[in-house]
């Protein structure tokens, strides 16, 4: 593993009062690298402050440090930590923002131009991996919480260790973390498998709904109003559902579709490598975004019109294939 900066341990021994804050809409890593850190400073003696957005999706309710996440802040901190926010403008942040003596930036995404006075960026898997190292670095020791929320930011970051980002240092350091306590089974499926029983039925109706097009490579997926409000609202569509489309083979481009209110629809596109489909063109020609595999965009007109689109989507990519 390599070494962390020297800047960002002197900062963490020379200070005391630290606030963290994470990304908009908090994921696991956001919310598992918060709580590692944070209760690695109060071990130190720090004094620490969340400002993280809340309610939380419900697998990552369960950690009793959440219970800090709405409390009162000060005006001024030593130190303003952000967490796993590739751009300032990602993070939640107080309104009015507090002062800050020292910003201090801790992240993994490429993207990330280093916008603290303290930058610890690393393209790692993820932000809890750098957590990790930190608290390593300054020998603290890892209680109960603290070893499930590195577990949680790693674990949800790489899709449960399967996607490309998973490295040997992650090994290591998941190593580590199952030195200090047996299994992850009952966590690891409360992060990525399970549901409840609306949310599956949903997930059933959504993969009845499958419909391919354009030689298989073309997966849609309806939920209509009335299903979504039958199966918990609107809230309630998790990720799987948007993936689903994506796990059959032969799929270049999946496309889900929720109908959120009488005719108007929340769309989720995803792309497969290496198919070299970049899907967050249709979402921004629409008014949305995201990135090359995964975006998402809200439509109002012709389904039939947008379902056209994709498949001249396909068809451009595979006429131009040697050239992209
Ligand atoms: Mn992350």
């Amino acid at each position: 593993m390599k070494k962390v900066p020297t800047e960002i341990l002197d900062c963490i021994k020379e200070n005391q009062s630290f606030l963290i804050l994470v990304h908009n809409k908090p994921d696991g890593d956001a919310i598992g690298s918060a709580i590692a850190l944070g209760k690695g400073l109060k071990a130190l003696g720090k004094n620490v402050d969340y400002y993280i957005e809340t309610p939380l999706e419900d697998k990552l309710q369960f950690f009793s440090e959440s219970r800090y996440f709405e409390d009162e802040l000060q005006d001024e901190y030593d130190v303003v930590a952000f967490l796993d926010c590739s751009t300032m403008e990602y993070a939640f942040k107080p309104v009015p923002m507090v002062d800050a003596r020292t910003t201090v930036v801790i992240d993994h995404h490429a993207t990330n131009q280093g916008y603290g006075d303290i930058n610890f960026l690393e393209i790692t898997a993820a932000t809890a991996e750098l957590v990790f190292r930190i608290l390593d670095a300054l020998d603290v020791e890892l209680d109960p919480e603290m070893v499930e929320a590195v577990f949680t930011g790693i674990s949800t970051d790489t899709g449960s260790f399967q996607f490309s980002n998973v490295t040997a240092d992650t090994h290591q350091i998941l190593s580590r973390l199952y030195e200090k306590r047996d299994n992850f089974a009952v966590l690891s499926k409360r992060l990525h498998s399970e549901k409840n029983y609306a949310q599956m039925k949903l997930y059933g109706k959504a993969v009845d709904s499958l419909q391919l097009y354009e030689d298989n490579t073309l997966a849609w997926i309806f939920l209509s109003y009335a299903d979504i409000c039958k199966y918990g609202g609107p809230v309630q569509i998790t990720d799987d559902v948007a993936n689903i489309g994506m796990n059959i083979i032969g799929v270049q481009l999946s496309a889900t579709v929720k109908e959120v209110e009488c005719g108007i629809y929340r769309v989720s596109l995803r792309s497969k490598t290496p198919f070299k489909i970049d899907v967050s063109l249709i979402a921004r020609k629409y008014g949305g975004g995201g990135h090359m595999r995964a975006a998402g965009f809200t439509f109002k007109g012709d389904l039939k019109a947008l379902k056209k689109e994709l498949i001249e989507l396909i068809e451009y990519y595979r006429k131009h294939e040697e050239d992209i």
